[in-house]
């Protein structure tokens, strides 16, 4: 009997597959809808601390490897996401996880306390946001590490760090997170990226950059996962373009203990998350494997 449960630090997770940030908003109706419909483990979109417009439309242009977004961290009030993650929260029969963000430290703390009070499973640094202006708190190891350490001294809450690819050493960024106390990692945020309109010779996305997701940058996303997981001894979540049970079986051998899912909810919708679970059981049936933890860091061996 093949067994797919996987920890999280003190929570067992029934499946390994966590609905990535982002994707589906903050409306609890939603993300119950997709807790009920077989994911492990739920992230809501990233809250602020107070009510953000987010870019211009364009916000969105699919690309023939991968869709490329720049939302610019829409959200609402900060009372409004607390309201819909309280419900949350209260209904949801898998853990969840309430990605936080805020444009300072002081910010970052902020939200975490008010967050915290909701009691939400795990809360999620997003310092990797792409579509701000100038660059995310995560390209820099000790800002990283600071903002960490703050949110830590406010909150009992388990913290995860996510982290960006877009950096010249991203292990170096996890080792200074797991020094200041991150509980686990998740990696990687999206890709920066760009799409030009050659008729109009104009950049597609109003905001001109973006974030690229999807299958095209799961390479890039499983060497992140395989070089953080050889310097820290946290979690991780693996997040980035995975689509089948294969992938995550491949996130979870370069060292991940749970896969996020973001853009294929979108391209296949919220079956994804019982077909990757049916996948992965059957590859483990077929090379006899009895559980996850069999899996996390194989390939490192
Ligand atoms: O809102 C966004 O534009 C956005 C966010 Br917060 C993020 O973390 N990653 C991304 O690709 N887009």
């Amino acid at each position: 009997m093949v067994d797919i449960s996987t920890r999280l630090l003190k929570k067992r997770l029934k499946n390994p597959t966590i609905l990535t940030s982002g994707i589906l908003g903050i409306s609890s109706s939603t993300l119950l809808r997709v807790a009920n419909s077989g994911a492990g483990a739920i992230t809501t979109k990233s809250i602020g601390p107070r009510r953000r417009e987010g870019h211009k439309n364009p916000v969105v242009v699919e690309t023939p490897c991968g869709l490329l977004n720049a939302i610019g961290l829409s959200c609402p009030p900060l009372g409004e996401s607390i309201e819909e993650l309280k419900n949350l929260v209260k209904k949801s029969r898998v853990p969840v996880i309430a990605s936080i963000y805020g444009r300072n430290m002081e910010e970052f703390v902020e939200v975490a306390e008010k967050i915290s009070r909701v009691k939400p499973d795990f809360l999620e640094l997003n310092v990797s946001c792409p579509n701000i202006e100038g660059k995310p708190f995560g390209v820099n190891a000790e800002i990283s590490a600071r903002i960490t350490e703050m949110v830590k001294d406010s909150t009992d809450i388990p913290v995860i760090v996510k982290l960006t690819p877009n950096v010249s050493d991203i292990a170096e960024i996890a080792k200074a997170v797991e020094g200041a106390g991150a509980d686990a990692i998740s990696a990687i945020n999206s890709c920066s990226g760009m799409a030009i309109n050659i008729e109009t010779s104009r950049p597609i996305l109003a905001n001109k950059f973006g974030g690229l997701s999807g299958p095209a940058i799961k390479p890039i996303a499983v060497r992140c996962v395989y070089e953080i997981y050889e310097d820290v001894d946290i979690p991780i979540i693996g997040i980035g373009g995975i689509q089948s049970g294969r992938d995550a079986i491949e996130m979870m051998m370069a060292g991940a203990s749970a896969v996020g899912i973001g853009t294929a909810v979108m391209n296949h919708g919220i079956e994804i998350f019982t077909r990757i679970c049916s996948e992965i059981e059957k590859f483990m049936e077929q090379y006899n494997y009895s559980r996850i933890e069999e899996l996390i860091g194989k390939a490192h061996e």
